[in-house]
């Protein structure tokens, strides 16, 4: 079916339905469409009230996305013409919002005179979630129905909502019990039109009271440090209290048209799409079949065991925790259950759902409990040895289709599947801690793992509200891989004359929510240094790893839980404190090692760490260690924070530019030899004058 907006009359009425699936996007054709249906039923007499609805189970999910930044049809109507027209109508219109409706799809309802919403209906205005503003008058129009406050909370932080709040808020006039296309048709008759642009008691009260623009700013500062698109969504709704309606419309289309030309906009335009793309995988057809998830087992009631046996009860899953001992076990499942009592204490879970969601959750010191289970993941203590053997008691009691999952954040796939006779079903699940919070999940792929395996464990992964990547398997996998590289460099940094406070405030400022020495002192020095002396026994003589976290860990400083590490911490704070042994450890191991220390400045600290970070994710492309640069880019966004609004490692190196990329590195590597080597995938894009997304 091509988009199109169709028209049917039912008496007196004449109704218009967005046809665009699967969402209703409202892209030019369907925007000229409105526009002409719109005046088809004005211009015939014996129609007395208009309707406009969706099609299927959206009303209209907002204007087409994939249109942004493209150009459009010189005459084509924009939607904030087309909705000033829909207002405009001398005769009663009536939004019929059978399904969600966001963004241009709310703006088109409110340029209605009047919304009757299904029961299942939700609405939201998530433009700054794209790094733009509602661009066909939503902050003009929402403050006028909801008041300023309520408007604020819904567009800064692209809340959605239900029927039954909206109406509350005022922003749907009925609920309809049964067809909302025929609720929405009687709830016409009789009405005149009521224009939401000359409603004024709410922004009226709101006028006069700066303080609640100056206060909302203050509040939102810590949560869109970097964005620009949630302060200028402020700016448009002072507006609306401010200014008249054509006016403040006029300065919303303003920002709106700078935003949607914005980097930042592109950026988070490449987020949305990246995090559907990441679910498709390039060799694992849509119609793989997948196995159903209906029983689950847990190995490890630990942080992260407990993190994701929470996981699979949030989605509904039953799920068996294994401890080995007893103790063990009660404390696991004394965390879980604290967990979710912190859920309920803070409105997130009713008490209800809450115990119902611990009821999924059983807990025994017997593997054999395992033995109905269609998915185990294993999340028991990082080490080689002890991972074989529990996948070899787990290939015994378990039934012979069972999919059998690592969590392993280091350790080789292949050979934890080896240890069984079902390499095919066994695959990595590299949750991140905590595991109940952090959005991403690594699923990595062994050279045995079936196409089945991997389709049921993507899946399943939305079931769990994880955004799941699929990788190979590498030391680090992707994530961990990058990361390591990215420190190497702050830690070369540090021999060479910077400071861990500089650096980490120049990666903070950069926009990552800590830089990586608070990172190491919150995850831990001991298990850093673990890992480095590993590295070490198998590093090629090239390749150096740098003794200054060696000696800060050496002393015992394991970071915020030895209350010291790289920073001083106070009894119970987590705040950083530069602790000036530190500095003296740094300059003098640099002294020891013969190294002038010499001025850094922030930019080369962002470029080094940052552009090595980029070198790395070319390397694993090159790899085939992850299948697309937007795999990459959705890791270190959901999983350590990178900013969305740049779009990921490998987006922004396409922003910045591949060549000064690469010359940067080339320039580093020719200095200081070792870990930089520019990957040739680098190279050959900075010779064509290519990109990662171009190439
Ligand atoms: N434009 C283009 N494609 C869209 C789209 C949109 N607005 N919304 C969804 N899709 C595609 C999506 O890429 C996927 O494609 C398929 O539809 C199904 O989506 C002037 C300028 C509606 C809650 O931000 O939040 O209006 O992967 O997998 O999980 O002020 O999609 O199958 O090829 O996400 O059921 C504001 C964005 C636009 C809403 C459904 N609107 N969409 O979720 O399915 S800006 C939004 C969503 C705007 C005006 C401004 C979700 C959904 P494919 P899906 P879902």
């Amino acid at each position: 079916m091509s988009a199109q907006v169709s028209y049917a009359k039912e008496g007196a009425a004449a109704v218009l339905t967005i046809e665009n699936p699967p969402v209703n996007a409202l892209n030019v054709a369907i925007v000229t469409g409105l526009r002409d249906r719109l005046k088809e039923a004005l211009d015939d007499a014996s129609v007395k009230a208009i309707v406009v609805t969706g099609a299927g189970r959206a009303f209209i999910a907002g204007a087409d996305i994939s249109e942004f930044g493209k150009p459009r049809p010189k005459d084509a109507p924009t939607l904030d013409q087309v909705v000033e027209l829909l207002e405009a109508s001398p005769k009663p219109l009536v939004a019929a919002v059978n399904g969600i409706a966001l963004g241009g799809g709310l703006e088109v309802a409110l340029g209605c005179h009047y919304r009757v919403a299904a029961a299942g209906a939700r609405v939201g205005l998530p433009e700054v979630t794209l790094g733009i503003i509602p661009g066909a008058a939503g902050t003009q129009r929402t403050p006028r129905l909801t008041g300023a406050a309520k408007a604020l909370d819904l567009i800064v932080n692209s809340k959605q909502i239900g029927a039954a709040e909206a109406k509350k808020l005022g922003l749907v006039d009925e609920i309809a019990e049964g067809d909302v296309v025929k609720a929405a048709i009687a709830f016409a008759q009789g009405k005149q039109p009521r224009r939401v642009s000359e409603i004024q008691d709410k922004i009226a009260a709101d006028r006069g009271h700066p303080e609640i623009f100056a206060d909302y700013r203050r509040d939102m500062a810590k949560k869109f440090r970097g964005f620009e698109a949630p302060f200028a969504a402020v700016d448009a709704v002072e507006a609306a209290v401010n200014k008249p309606f054509e006016d403040g419309r006029k300065y919303e289309r303003q920002l709106f048209e700078r935003l949607v030309a914005s980097q930042q906009a592109a950026a988070q335009r490449h987020v949305f799409f990246g995090e559907r793309e990441v679910a498709k995988i390039p060799d694992v057809p849509k119609d793989t079949p997948i196995r159903k998830i209906e029983r689950a087992g847990i190995v490890g009631c630990g942080l992260m065991g407990g993190g994701i046996a929470i996981n699979f009860a949030n989605g509904g899953i039953p799920v068996t925790v294994v401890e080995t001992q007893q103790a063990a076990l009660d404390k696991g499942l004394a965390n879980i259950r604290k967990i979710f009592d912190g859920n309920v204490s803070a409105g997130r879970l009713t008490r209800e759902a809450a115990d119902q969601r611990v009821a999924l959750i059983k807990g025994t010191t017997d593997y054999a409990d395992l033995k109905d289970a269609d998915l185990v993941v294993e999340a028991v203590f990082e080490d080689m040895a002890v991972k074989k053997q529990v996948f070899e008691t787990l290939d015994r009691v378990c039934k012979p289709d069972a999919i059998l999952a690592t969590n392993t954040s280091t350790l080789d796939v292949d050979a934890i599947a080896a240890a069984t006779r079902r390499p095919q079903q066994v695959i990595g699940m590299h949750f991140f801690s905590p595991a109940n919070i952090m959005k991403l999940l690594e699923n990595v792929r062994g050279k045995a793992t079936s196409k089945e395996t991997i389709a049921t464990v993507m899946e399943l992964s939305k079931k769990l509200g994880k955004t799941a990547v699929l990788v190979g398997v590498c030391d680090g996998f992707v994530g961990n891989r990058m990361l390591y590289a990215y420190r190497r460099q702050a830690e070369a940094l540090l021999e060479e004359g910077a400071l861990p406070q500089q650096i980490d405030k120049a990666i903070f400022d950069f926009g990552l929510p800590m830089g990586p020495f608070a990172m190491q002192d919150l995850a831990g020095l001991d298990i850093g240094l673990a890992i480095r002396r590993r590295l070490r026994e198998t590093l090629p003589a090239l390749l150096k790893l740098s003794y200054i976290p060696d000696r800060v860990a050496e002393q015992g400083r394991y970071g915020q839980k030895t209350g010291a590490g790289w920073y001083r911490y106070e009894p119970g704070s987590r705040t950083p404190i530069p602790d000036p042994a530190i500095d003296k450890l740094v300059v003098d191991y640099s002294k020891e090692q013969g190294i002038a220390r010499r001025a850094i400045d922030d930019t080369e600290i962002v470029e080094r760490c940052m552009f090595a970070l980029v070198n790395e994710g070319a390397k694993i492309l090159e790899e085939g260690i992850a299948a697309r640069p937007v795999d990459i880019d959705i890791i270190w966004i959901y999983g350590y924070g990178f900013p969305r609004y740049r779009g990921g490692p490998m987006f922004w190196a396409d922003q910045v530019g591949v060549k000064k990329v690469y010359d940067t590195i080339k320039r580093l590597y020719d200095k200081h030899g070792g870990w930089l080597e520019p990957a040739p995938l680098l190279e050959r894009l900075a010779r064509d004058g290519k990109g990662f997304y171009s190439r």
